[in-house]
């Protein structure tokens, strides 16, 4: 059986383009070429969406490290509607498929569904060699990416909320961060997908700063954090709380250009650049795990750089 339980999830991200729920299944396939992954893609339509008819399209390959390739197929219910397949290889190895199902399509999907348990991927004991992060490869400047598109910020009403498990929820203005006080940082950026930069300097408030006013309560375990854009995304509040750690407000030496985050950008460089949410409006101490958007893909729920913490484990 290629797949016998699957994890459903979504985000408003993904709702905003139109994806209603990702299912994602674990599996174990070895596979030796691109017309192996194919039949296994269509073995995987087959079981889940009985009676489409599968008529799969190939769509892109995209290396994610040296580790990963995601492969992406389209499978046509009509027309201008279509399932998304993404199937995640790991060395000749499928070991998940994920399903984007349209919010306008209703089917009758055929398999167990399971509840993600994300405490069993922040017990990672992966090690890796010295020197660059495992699997990403160093390139001049950040490739910007806007997903969702770059919103337009109306920074006279725009603020920052940290709220969730807090003593004290807090607004704040770009001036009112500006009187905080700025810090600035060296770091390396690294995104999930292989590229790095060394050196870039992010001016900012560190969110340690926001915590001391804010206070989170003992019992929150993680930092939810939501965008302009409808981007989201969620870290471990440990991760959260690394002194590195900033709303950042400017990039080497300027304010933020529109579209790397302006007005404010969250910055956790020991995490892979997915973390680090762009045009960001709040900030939510919590103690139960939900999936931002990419964490709905498929990506992990931590993301650590030095552990290669790129996709789910389960
Ligand atoms: N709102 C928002 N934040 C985002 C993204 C996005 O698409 N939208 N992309 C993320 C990813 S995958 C990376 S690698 C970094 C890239 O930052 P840059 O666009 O400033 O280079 O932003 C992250 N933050
Ligand atoms: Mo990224």
């Amino acid at each position: 059986m290629l797949i016998s339980r699957c994890y459903e999830t979504g985000s408003p991200g993904l709702e905003s383009k139109g994806v209603g729920v990702v299912v994602d299944c674990p599996v174990s396939r070895r596979v030796e070429g691109v017309s192996d992954i194919e039949r296994v893609v269509e073995e995987a339509v087959d079981l889940l969406l009985h009676g489409l008819g599968a008529s799969v399209v190939f769509e892109s390959s995209e290396s994610i490290g040296y580790t990963h390739t995601l492969h992406r197929f389209r499978v046509y219910v009509s027309s201008d509607m279509y399932v998304g397949v993404r199937v995640l290889v790991r060395d000749r190895e499928v070991t998940r498929i994920l399903f984007t199902i349209p919010r306008r399509l209703s089917l009758e999907l055929r398999y167990n569904r399971a509840t993600y348990d994300p405490s069993q991927d922040l017990t990672s004991t992966e090690m890796h060699s010295e020197g660059a992060p495992p699997g990403q490869v160093y390139i001049d400047i950040p490739i910007v990416y806007a997903i969702l598109g770059v919103p337009r910020v109306d920074i006279a009403n725009w603020k920052l909320t940290v709220d969730g498990l807090v003593e004290r929820p807090i607004e704040l203005s770009l001036a009112d961060l500006y009187e905080l006080g700025v810090t600035s940082v060296l770091v390396d950026f690294h995104c999930v997908t292989g590229w790095s930069v060394k050196g870039l300097e992010f001016a900012g408030v560190p969110v340690l700063k926001l915590v001391e006013l804010a206070k989170p309560l003992e019992s929150t375990r993680w930092v939810y954090v939501e965008s302009l854009d409808g981007y989201s995304t969620i870290m471990p509040v440990e991760d959260f709380l690394r002194s590195e750690n900033l709303v950042a407000l400017e990039m080497n030496g300027r304010p933020l250009h529109p579209l790397h985050g302006y007005p404010a950008r969250l910055l956790v460089p020991s995490l892979y650049g997915w973390k680090s949410a762009k045009w960001v409006k709040r900030i939510h101490f919590t103690d139960r795990y939900i999936d931002g958007y990419w964490e709905a893909l498929g990506y992990h729920p931590r993301g650590r750089v030095d552990l290669e913490e790129r996709f789910k484990t389960k």
